[in-house]
């Protein structure tokens, strides 16, 4: 079996002990992961609090390190899409885009100024407010988007000056420990160090000493531990944590143009996206033609091992995310929703579940009020606009809203009634490393991205100097 190593301070380190980690189109192990021992963990954040003394002062040699690690994941693309396949699932094909997007994340970062302000500039005194680094980072991340939610992190802390100390979800740590193998070789030791463990790896990093600051990935529940747990050190957090994300449609719009869209975007990555599309409002008059347009595209969809050629969906990551989604379906059908195509898992090894389009499930129904993350999607009825817009802010979540009409200045108007930290018109799941992206309510604290998100990675310093 293969095994990867961890990176701490620049040199690949086996585990005392290892993991098993599972193929999840097979259901069976086939890698071993490095299970991080607390002295291990020690020593990474030792390394990283080391390293951060002489990168924080040359912003010219980040930048650059950053354009050659994000060469590095681009040119190796290909090499460790297998790698992800094999791990998470995804389709080989969107496993090198999420590499090679990783890579471009890397990039765009390396090149983004870093936020540094005039306020005041007069004969009583010159004040300026710039962005410090914070030190040592524990980033946290899940199982959806390895390597992608990574970069998210990497990029804008490395940026800044901070170094970090990376841990993977234990249902997918090789792609990252391969990654931090690799950038070793054009970072310098210690700046980025990966760790792999079963939980609670995790809770240790959040508890450790070292680090100011996590920037964490998951889910609610685990997201409210982070904050928790960060709280006795006054650490600083960014949470980016679950959606149910709504799509209203409106009457102008055509459902046979949209619902390959409105698919494409509830679908992506099997349905493991915070910010997929989770349920769609429609307007009765619209509400048969779109279920059958969406039915149309989940029948349309191959669902196989990612590693297969043509595959375009491939299995859950894990056997109890299958589970949550067939119980999820399962529950909505016996409270009278019908399965318009798909409804249940798939028999046999691996995780797999049939794309299904749901129609009469609504509000009050779990698969209508929780995120389901997995490729089941509930088309819910509204009568007026008003009313679809309430029911859309109705819950705990705010990650992200999309609304879709002929009309776009009319879908733009309904957009701004949405309460989500990203609201799209006629699209959505656009993303850019650029544009800011978080989330409000129990969707998370903080946003990543843009320069919003590199402030993040950031202590605000006042220099003022009195002039009288
Ligand atoms: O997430 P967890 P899980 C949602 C999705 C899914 C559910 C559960 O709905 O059904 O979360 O997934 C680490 N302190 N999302 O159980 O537990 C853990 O090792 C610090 C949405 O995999 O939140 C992993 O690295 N860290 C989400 C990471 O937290 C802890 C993507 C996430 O695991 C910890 C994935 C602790 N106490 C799932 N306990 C999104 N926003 O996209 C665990 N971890």
């Amino acid at each position: 079996m293969t095994q990867y190593g961890m990176t701490i301070g620049g040199r690949s380190v086996k585990g005392e002990h290892s993991f098993d980690v599972v193929n999840p189109a097979t259901g069976q192990a086939h890698a071993q992961a490095p299970d991080c021992s607390p002295a291990q963990l020690d020593a990474a954040f030792e390394s990283a609090r080391t390293a951060y003394r002489g990168w924080k002062d040359d912003l010219d040699a980040r930048r650059a390190a950053l354009h050659a690690a994000g060469d590095l994941l681009m040119a190796k693309a290909n090499d460790l899409a297998p790698v992800l396949t094999g791990e998470q699932g995804k389709p080989l094909q969107d496993a090198a885009a999420e590499v090679f997007g990783a890579g471009f994340w890397l990039k765009h970062h390396a090149d983004m100024p870093i936020p540094h302000e005039v306020i005041r500039d007069d004969e009583a005194a010159y004040v300026e407010v710039v962005r410090r680094p914070m030190g040592v980072v524990a980033a946290i991340t899940p199982w959806n988007f390895p390597l992608m939610l990574a970069c998210w992190k990497v990029g804008p802390a490395l940026l800044a000056g901070n170094t970090m100390v990376l841990k993977p979800s234990p249902y997918t740590p090789l792609t990252t420990l391969a990654v931090g193998e690799l950038l070793a070789s054009v970072l310098p030791p210690g700046v980025l160090n990966v760790v792999s463990g079963r939980d609670p790896l995790g809770a240790q990093m959040t508890a450790h000493p070292v680090p100011r600051k996590v920037s964490f990935t998951g889910s609610v529940a685990t997201g409210k531990r982070v904050a928790a747990a960060a709280s006795d050190d006054l650490k600083r957090v960014t949470l980016e944590l679950g959606g149910n994300d709504p799509a209203i449609v409106l009457p102008d719009a055509d459902p046979a143009e949209i619902a390959p869209k409105l698919f494409d975007r509830a679908f992506a990555n099997n349905g493991q996206v915070c910010s997929a599309i989770k349920r769609v409002y429609v307007p009765d008059a619209l509400h048969d033609d779109l279920v059958e347009a969406l039915a149309d595209q989940a029948r349309a969809a191959k669902v196989g091992d990612g590693m297969e050629e043509g595959v375009t969906h491939g299995p859950l990551n894990n056997a109890p995310q299958r589970d949550r989604v067939a119980a999820l379906v399962a529950d909505a059908l016996a409270r009278g929703a019908t399965a318009v195509t798909g409804g249940g898992p798939v028999e046999g090894p691996g995780f797999f579940h049939e794309p299904t389009i749901l129609a009469g499930a609504t509000d009050g129904f779990a698969i209508v009020d929780e995120e389901q993350f997995g490729p089941a999607l509930p088309v819910v009825r509204y009568s007026t606009v008003e009313e679809a817009v309430e029911r859309a802010n109705g819950t705990h979540f705010g990650l992200s809203g999309s609304v879709w009409g002929a009309d776009a200045d009319r879908a733009w108007e309904v957009a701004s009634a949405l309460e989500c930290g990203t609201a799209w018109v006629n699209t959505h799941l656009a993303v850019h490393p650029g544009q800011p992206f978080g989330g409000v309510k129990w969707s998370g604290v903080g946003t990543e991205n843009g320069t919003w998100g590199l402030e993040g990675f950031t202590e605000v310093q006042v220099r003022h100097r009195n002039r009288l």
